[in-house]
């Protein structure tokens, strides 16, 4: 019983430091236009790329607007980054 309640308290500080820890976390959204995507599959394979760059957590790409929104932690990546790598996929960055 002891024991238990122990591993509550051990589970509650874990989540409260977890917690804590998101809250100082560099979490950054950009928009990037980004030029050439007519399709769906355009956009997906943009996405791909980013999704696959440390650092981002989420990126959202939409062919139709021509916007790819990322979230990523600004301590692991930087926009500069990002561009490169929207760039590689054959896909322009607008300026
Ligand atoms: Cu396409």
């Amino acid at each position: 019983m002891y024991r238990r309640v122990t591993n509550f308290a051990i589970t509650c500080a874990m989540l409260l430091a977890l917690g804590a820890a998101t809250a100082f976390a560099a979490t950054k959204t950009t928009t990037i236009r980004v030029k050439g995507m007519t399709c769906p599959h355009c956009s997906a394979s943009v996405a791909k790329a980013l999704k696959a760059t440390a650092g981002v957590e989420s990126a959202e790409v939409n062919s139709e607007k021509g916007e790819a929104v990322i979230t990523y932690n600004d301590e692991k990546v930087t926009e500069a980054k990002l561009r490169e790598v929207i760039n590689g996929t054959g896909f322009k960055v607008a300026e």
